[in-house]
C-alpha cells in the first residue's frame, strides 16, 4: 500500500499546479495500476489521471509513451480542426518537470500523468442497444481519425499483440509447462481451444497475404475504454491507449463485440447469465460500419463476424494461459478468476457458432 506521501512525492515530479490533495484508487482495468489525483489549485478543485504503468506487460515504457504522444497529439489537432474540445475528447499526458513523459521512481517504477475527463463515466456491459451503436461509432470514429497517422512511426507496444495462433501456442506450451499444477482442472477448456486451432490462424495468415490491410489501431476496444458524457449519454473519449499501434480493425471490432454483445460481465461465475445478444451484435455492427465502413475493404467486411468470434476465442485462451501459468498476467480477486473469465468466454464463443449464420446476415444487411 503507497501512502498519499509517496504519491504526492511522485505527483511532484509532474508539471501540475497547485497544492496536492490526495490519490484515489480507480479500480478499472487488469493491467495497470490508476488514480483519481486530486489537488487544489486558487481554491479550485482539479484531478488527473495517474497511471502506474505495468512494465512487466509493457516493457518498453520509453517507447510507449513515444507511441502515445505522437497518437494523442495527433487526434488533438484533429479534434480542434473539427471544433472540439481537446480536454474532453481525447487524452494527453502532462510532462515532467524535466520534459519528460512519463518518471521513473527510486524503486523503478514508471508513472505517467493524464488529463482527467470530468463528468464522464464508463460501463462494463452494455445492455442499452443504443448505446452500444453510440459506442460502436466511437470506436469506428477513433479508427477513421487515425487513418492517415503515419503508421511506421509507431513502436509495437506488445509484439504479436493480436496473433491469435501465436497465442494458441503460448497456451499450449503452458499446458505442457503446467507450473501451477493446474492442469487437471481445465482440461475441458484445454480441448475447446484445441478444437478450434485451425480458427487461429486465419486473421494472421490473411495479413500475410496481404487480404486484409494493417491500420493504425486500438487493439483493447473493451467496452468500458469508452468515456460517455454523464450529462449527455454521448460517447466523448476512447481511453486506454497503450495498445494502439498497427493492426487490423477486425481486432478493434472483434474485441468490442466480445466485451459488449454479451449479457454479463466477462467475469460472470454463471454461465447461465452469460449469453451472445445477436440485436446487440446489429446495433454494434451498425454503429461502427456507420463511422468507418467507408474505409473498409469488401474482405475486412465479411471477416467482421469471425473476428468477433476469434477476438472471443483469444481472449478466453489468454485467460486460460494465465490460469495454468499460476496468474501472472491479469490481475485476479480470487483464485479461479481467471478460469472463470475463461469459462465466460468460452460460452459466448459458443454461442456465437451457434449464431453464425444469423451473424453474417447481420453483417451483411448492415453496409
Ligand atoms: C486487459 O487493461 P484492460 O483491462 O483494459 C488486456 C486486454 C484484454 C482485457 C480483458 C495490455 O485490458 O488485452 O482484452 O484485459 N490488456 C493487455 O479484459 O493485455
Ligand atoms: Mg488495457
Amino acid at each position: 500500500m503507497m501512502t498519499q506521501e509517496a504519491f504526492r512525492q511522485i505527483t511532484d515530479n509532474f508539471m501540475i499546479s497547485g497544492e496536492f490533495m490526495e490519490c484515489r484508487p480507480i479500480k478499472d482495468g487488469h493491467i495497470n495500476n490508476t488514480f483519481n489525483a486530486v489537488f487544489r489549485n486558487n481554491g479550485r478543485e482539479m484531478h488527473y489521471l495517474l497511471q502506474q504503468v505495468n512494465t512487466a506487460v509493457f516493457k518498453n515504457p520509453e517507447q510507449l509513451m513515444i507511441n502515445i504522444d505522437l497518437v494523442t497529439s495527433f487526434l488533438r489537432d484533429k479534434i480542434m480542426a473539427c471544433g472540439g474540445d481537446p480536454e474532453r475528447e481525447t487524452l494527453y499526458c502532462k510532462p515532467c518537470r524535466d520534459g519528460k513523459k512519463y518518471y521513473t521512481d527510486e524503486d523503478g517504477r514508471v508513472w505517467r500523468v493524464y488529463n482527467f475527463v470530468n463528468d464522464a463515466e464508463s460501463f462494463n456491459t452494455m445492455e442499452d442497444p443504443q448505446l452500444f451503436y453510440k459506442a460502436g461509432y466511437a470506436f469506428g470514429d477513433f479508427q477513421k481519425k487515425l487513418a492517415d497517422f503515419p503508421i511506421e512511426n509507431l513502436y509495437e507496444t506488445i509484439p504479436d499483440f493480436h496473433n491469435t495462433a501465436r497465442r494458441y501456442r503460448n497456451l499450449m506450451q503452458s499446458v505442457q509447462k503446467n507450473a501451477s499444477g493446474r492442469r487437471s482442472v481445465c482440461e475441458k477448456e484445454i480441448e475447446f481451444a484445441r478444437a478450434r486451432r485451425d480458427e487461429t490462424y486465419i486473421l494472421i495468415g490473411k495479413i500475410e497475404t496481404g487480404e486484409l490491410p494493417v491500420r493504425v489501431t486500438h487493439n483493447d476496444t473493451k467496452i468500458n475504454n469508452i468515456l460517455f458524457d454523464k450529462k449527455t449519454g454521448e460517447p466523448i473519449c476512447i481511453v486506454d491507449l497503450d495498445t494502439v499501434m498497427p493492426g487490423l480493425s477486425l481486432y478493434d471490432f472483434g474485441d468490442a463485440i466480445r466485451s459488449g454483445a454479451t449479457t454479463a460481465e466477462e467475469d460472470e461465475a454463471d454461465l447461465s447469465k452469460v449469453h451472445f445478444d445477436p440485436a446487440l451484435f446489429r446495433k454494434y455492427t451498425e454503429g461502427f460500419l456507420a463511422a468507418a465502413g467507408g474505409s473498409l475493404t469488401k474482405a475486412e467486411i465479411e471477416l467482421l463476424p469471425l473476428s468477433a468470434k476469434l477476438m472471443t476465442l483469444e481472449c478466453g485462451m489468454r485467460f486460460l494461459t494465465d490460469f495454468i501459468d499460476g496468474d501472472v498476467y491479469f490481475k485476479t480477486q480470487y483464485p479461479e478468476h481467471n478460469l472463470v473469465r475463461c469459462r465466460n468466454q468460452f460460452k459466448l464463443v459458443a454461442d456465437m457458432e451457434a449464431q453464425f449464420d444469423e451473424m453474417k446476415q447481420i453483417a451483411a444487411a448492415s453496409c
